[in-house]
């Protein structure tokens, strides 16, 4: 049900500065900016690899917009890391209700807005290891990857 990695999200109090600094350091490049209101953030998408068609891999640098919101509350607490980490499927809602039916609490009763026009939602750090995890479906149609994480339907 959980195919691949779709990213992993790393809060930052300066999203200019981090993204220079992973492209200095580490070579990627901004591929997408965007400022989700509702999560309280401003947003910079690093393709890892392959294009941008629902498969590919990103590391998402997260700026708080606001003092009220998760990143900024994390970012106080524990400083600049990563915060987050993203799994791609193809059926948010039903890989939430099936991760939610053995006892983790999903912390969105119906998906969100994410990156790109991705749905999304996320699960409880504390149930999950002491990580906070986001299911993330892709904008449009998306296949399991051939050799994914997942059972073969067939
Ligand atoms: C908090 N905790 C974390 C954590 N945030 N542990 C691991 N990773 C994190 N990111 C831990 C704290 O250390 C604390 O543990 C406990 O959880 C409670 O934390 P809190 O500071 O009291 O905060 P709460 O309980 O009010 O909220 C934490 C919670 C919240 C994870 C429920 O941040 C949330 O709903 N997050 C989901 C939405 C989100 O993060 N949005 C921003 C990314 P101790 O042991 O110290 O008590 S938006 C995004 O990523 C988008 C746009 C996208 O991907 O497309």
């Amino acid at each position: 049900m959980l195919s691949r990695i779709d990213h992993i999200g790393i809060a930052c109090f300066d999203l200019d500065a981090t993204a220079e600094l992973y492209r200095r350091v580490h070579g990627f490049e901004v591929t997408h900016e965007e400022v989700n209101e509702e999560q309280g953030v401003r947003e910079a998408m690093l393709r890892v690899n392959g294009t941008d068609d629902g498969q590919a891999t990103y590391l998402q640098l997260l700026e708080p917009v606001r003092e009220d919101s998760p990143v900024a509350a994390f970012l106080a607490r524990r400083g600049e890391g990563v915060h987050h980490i993203a799994f791609g499927t193809s059926d948010v809602a039903a890989a939430a209700a099936e991760i939610g039916g053995a006892g983790v609490r999903v912390l969105d009763e119906s998906p969100r807005a994410g990156s790109m026009g991705s749905s999304i939602t996320f699960l409880h750090p504390k149930d999950c290891g002491g990580v906070l995890t986001e299911l993330v479906q892709a904008a449009g149609a998306e296949t399991p990857r051939q050799g994914g994480n997942t059972a073969d339907p067939e």
